[in-house]
């Protein structure tokens, strides 16, 4: 099992998370998207749309950070801890799923592309979604641990990165005690790999 990724790319860090805390073996292959690698002809022959992360799992191609993690789970979770099977269950993570390629890729990951890549955003735009996000994101975690019920589930996986490092992006945590506490209940699950930091917004 192969992982192309980037180790500050948020959306690499999500499948890594759900390979390492399902247990799978894999190989972390880098990407140099400074170099632009992953608009090489033959890396756009894996992922369309030029984009990491991509699973080659023996020659089974997936592309997009949420397919890898419901190809994982399909895969590698017999017990369906990480996506339920019931109609409810799995439609209260694929919410999250949404939210993470919705509010979260526009909020606080285009909010840290400001500061870590140099991306031409409107910071106070990206920044007023993230905040937008983290309140309706503290409301359920007052009243269970995780986004979906008291156990970890692709959901929290989907979202942990990029809200893990939002003050990368100048978006301050500290209002959202729930987010913080859901935070460290990600990290102290069997399996956790960190996102690597990078010392830029209030982060720095
Ligand atoms: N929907 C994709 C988004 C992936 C994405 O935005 N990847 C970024 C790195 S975090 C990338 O490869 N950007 C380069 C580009 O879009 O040209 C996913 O969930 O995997």
């Amino acid at each position: 099992m192969k992982l192309y990724r980037h180790p500050l790319s948020g959306h690499s860090h999500r499948a890594q998370l759900a390979l390492s805390l399902m247990g799978v073996p894999h190989e972390l292959i880098d990407v140099d998207l400074m170099k632009g690698a992953h608009k090489a002809p033959e890396f756009v022959k894996l992922s369309p749309f030029g984009q990491v992360p991509v699973l080659d799992d023996n020659g089974s191609i997936v592309f997009d950070s949420n397919a890898i993690l419901v190809y994982l789970a399909n895969k590698f979770d017999p017990d369906h801890r990480w996506l339920p099977r019931d109609p409810k269950g799995q439609a209260d993570v694929q919410v999250w799923l949404s939210v993470a390629a919705g509010q979260i890729a526009f909020g606080p990951a285009a909010a840290r592309l400001i500061t870590v890549f140099g991306a031409k955003y409107n910071a106070e735009d990206v920044i007023g979604r993230a905040h937008a996000l983290l309140k309706v994101m503290e409301v359920p975690l007052a009243a269970r641990s995780f986004l979906v019920g008291n156990a970890a589930t692709l959901a929290d996986i989907a979202g942990y990165s990029y809200i893990s490092a939002a003050p990368e992006g100048n978006v301050d945590l500290s209002p959202y005690p729930n987010v913080r506490a859901w935070l460290a209940r990600v990290e102290a699950l069997p399996g956790f790999v960190p996102f690597r930091k990078t010392a830029v917004g209030l982060a720095a």
